[in-house]
Order: C-alpha cells, then sequence, then structure tokens
C-alpha cells in the first residue's frame, strides 16, 4: 500500500514535475525529480529553478534545503512513479510519444509489485495502457494487477501553478478500480480539491476535451471579432452584451491562441477521428488563422504611411508571463518583418530588453517603442500597457486585439 510518507521518483523537471515534487517533498516524501537537461538537475540540486513561475523558488529551495528533494538524470526505485515529460506534436499533427515512451522505458526495470505509476502528461486516448504495456514487457508484471497505473491528467494554469496543483479538481482515470483508488488515497495527501475516479480512457479525453473546449470558444469569439470589424461595431461590447443573457458566455477574442497547450492538444483529438471532427479541426483553423487577419489590418493601415514605425506591444503567448512558445505576438511580428512595410520594433516587459535568443527578437524599452511608433499593436493584455497614459498616445494609429484601450 502506498504509505503517507512515501518514496517518489518524477520523469520531468519542467512546469508540471517540478512544482509537482517540490510540492510533495514539502508534504514529507522523500521525491527524486529525474531530467535529461543536466543543467536543469545541476540548478535544482543548488536549490535553483530554471523556469518562471511565481513563487517556485521560495518552494524548490525549502524542498532541496530540507533534503527532501534531489534531483538526477537517472530514476530510482520508489513507492510511486510520476510521467510529467512533454507530449509535443508531429508535423503531421499526430502526438510525438517519444518522451512518454523513453521515460516509461527508464522506470519500467525499477517497477516493483505493490507500486503506484501515474501519467500527469497530457496524452491522446489509449497512452495510458501502452506506458503499462512498456512496463509489462520489461519488468515482467502486469498493470492493475501487480502495480497500479493511472492517468491523472495536469490542470494548472501556468502563472498560477502552486495554487492550483493543490487546489483543482482532479480526475484519476485508473487503468482498473484498484489502481484508481490507490491513486486517490496518494493524491489525498496533497490536493484539496475534489477527486473524481474514472477509467484511463475517459481521464485522457476529459483533458483534451478540457483544453479543446476552451478553444473552439476561443475561435467563436475570433471569428466574432472578423464579423464586427466589417459591420465597424465593437465586437467586446457585442460580446458583453450577449453574455447579459443569463445562460450565455462567450470567452474574449484575441491575436490568435498561444501555448502548448490549447494550440496542441485539440490536434490529438482530429488526429485520432479526422473523419469525425470538423468542428474541433475548424475551430483550430479560426484560431491559426487570427494572426494573419491581424497582420493583413495593420498593412492596410501601413498603407496610409511612407514607411512607418510599426509597434508590437506584446509578445509572450498570454498576459504577464515570460512564455513565446506558440505565441501568436511573435508569429504577427515575424510576419509583419517580412511583409516590408514599414519598421518593425517590439516591447515585451516579461522579457530582458535587448536580443531574445530563441526568436530573434529585439526587445525595446516600452517607452521607446510607445515614442518612435506611428502604429502600435497591442497583442498581449500585460498590466504595464493597461497603464499607459492613453492621451500620449492618441495620435497614432492603434490596433488593438485585446480591447486593452476600449474607450
Ligand atoms: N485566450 C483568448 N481568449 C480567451 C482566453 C484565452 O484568446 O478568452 C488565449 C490566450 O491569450 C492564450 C491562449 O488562449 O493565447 C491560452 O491561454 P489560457 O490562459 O486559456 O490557457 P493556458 O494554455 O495557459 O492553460 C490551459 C488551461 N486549460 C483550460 O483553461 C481549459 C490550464 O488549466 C491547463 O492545465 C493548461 O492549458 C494545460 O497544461 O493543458
Amino acid at each position: 500500500m502506498i504509505k503517507n510518507k512515501s518514496k517518489i521518483t518524477i520523469m520531468g523537471l519542467g512546469y508540471i514535475g517540478l512544482p509537482t515534487a517540490s510540492i510533495l517533498a514539502t508534504k514529507g516524501h522523500q521525491v527524486l525529480g529525474v531530467d535529461v537537461n543536466s543543467k536543469a538537475v545541476d540548478t535544482i540540486n543548488k536549490g535553483e529553478i530554471h523556469i518562471v513561475e511565481p513563487d517556485l523558488d521560495i518552494l524548490v529551495k525549502s524542498a532541496v534545503n530540507s533534503g527532501q528533494l534531489k534531483a538526477a538524470m537517472k530514476p530510482e526505485k520508489a513507492d510511486v512513479f510520476f510521467l510529467c515529460v512533454p507530449t509535443p506534436f508531429h508535423d503531421d499533427m499526430s502526438a510525438n510519444l517519444d518522451y512518454i515512451e523513453a521515460a516509461t522505458k527508464s522506470i519500467a526495470p525499477l517497477v516493483e509489485k505493490g507500486n503506484l505509476v501515474v501519467l500527469e502528461s497530457t496524452s491522446p486516448p489509449l497512452t495510458t495502457r501502452f506506458v503499462g504495456d512498456i512496463i509489462d514487457k520489461h519488468a515482467g508484471l502486469s498493470a492493475g494487477e501487480d502495480y497500479y497505473l493511472v492517468h491523472a491528467p495536469e490542470r494548472v494554469l501556468p502563472g498560477n501553478i502552486l495554487k492550483e496543483a493543490v487546489g483543482n479538481d482532479r480526475v484519476i482515470g485508473g487503468i482498473n478500480k484498484e489502481s484508481a483508488m490507490a491513486a486517490k488515497t496518494f493524491y489525498e495527501s496533497f490536493v484539496t480539491g475534489e477527486i473524481y475516479l474514472t477509467d484511463d480512457v475517459t481521464a485522457e479525453m476529459s483533458k483534451l476535451v478540457e483544453n479543446t473546449s476552451r478553444d473552439v470558444q476561443i475561435a467563436f469569439a475570433n471569428e466574432l471579432s472578423i464579423i464586427s470589424d466589417k459591420l465597424n461595431i465593437d465586437v467586446y461590447e457585442l460580446i458583453d452584451l450577449a453574455n447579459k443573457h443569463p445562460r450565455v458566455d462567450i470567452l474574449q477574442p484575441g491575436p490568435g491562441v498561444g501555448g502548448h497547450c490549447i494550440a496542441v492538444d485539440p490536434w490529438f483529438i482530429v488526429d485520432k477521428f479526422p473523419e469525425e471532427t470538423r468542428l474541433i479541426r475548424s475551430a483550430r483553423e479560426v484560431n491559426l488563422n487570427k494572426p494573419n487577419y491581424v497582420v493583413e489590418k495593420v498593412a492596410a493601415k501601413a498603407n496610409k504611411f511612407k514607411k512607418p514605425v510599426i509597434g508590437c506591444l506584446g509578445l509572450a503567448y498570454k498576459a504577464n508571463i515570460d512564455d513565446l512558445r506558440e505565441s501568436p505576438s511573435v508569429e504577427i511580428y515575424h510576419k509583419l518583418t517580412e511583409k516590408n512595410i514599414g519598421e518593425v520594433i517590439a516591447c515585451e516587459p516579461n522579457i530582458p530588453v535587448g536580443l531574445h535568443e530563441k526568436t530573434g527578437i529585439k526587445n525595446f524599452p516600452l517607452d521607446e517603442v510607445l515614442d518612435k511608433s506611428d502604429i502600435l499593436v497591442l497583442l498581449v493584455d500585460n498590466k504595464e500597457f493597461k497603464e499607459i497614459n492613453y492621451g500620449a498616445i492618441n495620435e497614432k494609429v492603434i490596433i488593438d486585439t485585446k480591447g486593452l484601450w476600449r474607450k
């Protein structure tokens, strides 16, 4: 039986694995976090962090200092194994399970009777069974009978991970009922939200459906924003008014949908059911096309100028974070630059001023962008942009994709 103070091995020390490892360590479990990135391992063993997430540095420091959390490049025997590795997608939009497969293979020889194995990574349907098949083959065990195996999809919101990792309700899908029950007992040692038990495939789909539902709803808002432009009405006012209806709750339009979750997960369903996913695919396409629409809108305004300076405000995939992955704002910046319709400059207050290595974009101070630009394109509703004195910029052409500066 899994004890309150267990030995835990966590595969993957990214946005999910590291917070989970440090929360469990501070609850008295003995945690070994494993990552293929030696720099990340060294950083964590010094009590420091390699990702940006509020308050995570304090938690990791205390977990490492107490001796309850250690990082390494190789897993060890444990009572509970967590798989918290990324699930990116291939060029054909199918899920890339290479990280899950490699992590599973490396724990497989260590799994023993009575252990609990938890797949937290977002995964297409039947991945939990794929994990079980690998372990069974390498360990000579039978998932569900000899050891417990579950999918417990993470649901945390970047920027609010520590709170949500503990407080969110959780769905746990077991390969059988005994597995689900064993995992529930274990999760109760650190989760305060409700825990709902189901089978592995329903749990896999529930996670994909949560993010897909949001993608579909944002696509609706994005489509409304294009229609509103044609009608010359304010889409934000339109949505506000429609949302006064007691059973209507439309989300907000923007420059597109970014991040490594909502822009990715719907493809896992589309890939498995290409014939049945017309709505999900269309929504994805609407959201994927929104950056192009923004670029064309800017180009139309730029026509009025000889060689305008175009200032992009915001580069991250959403407000008040430094995460630029799958960011529609980065795409818009590059497409505007390629169009050669003017000088394109940008300011993202959440990353350092200067050249950003991964995107090749030069990040300018806010004042400089506000001062130099003829056209301001607001792409992210960062708090710094909310505080801009509108009087100082109202001479400029403004394209506000987030409705932040509505009068
Ligand atoms: N966005 C809009 N309009 C909206 C809301 C969001 O355009 O009304 C855009 C954002 O600007 C951003 C993208 O959508 O580009 C996604 O942002 P988000 O804050 O909605 O979600 P993520 O990707 O940061 O985190 C999501 C969360 N899922 C849900 O809310 C259903 C989180 O709970 C998941 O744990 C996470 O995905 C994940 O890891 O899967």
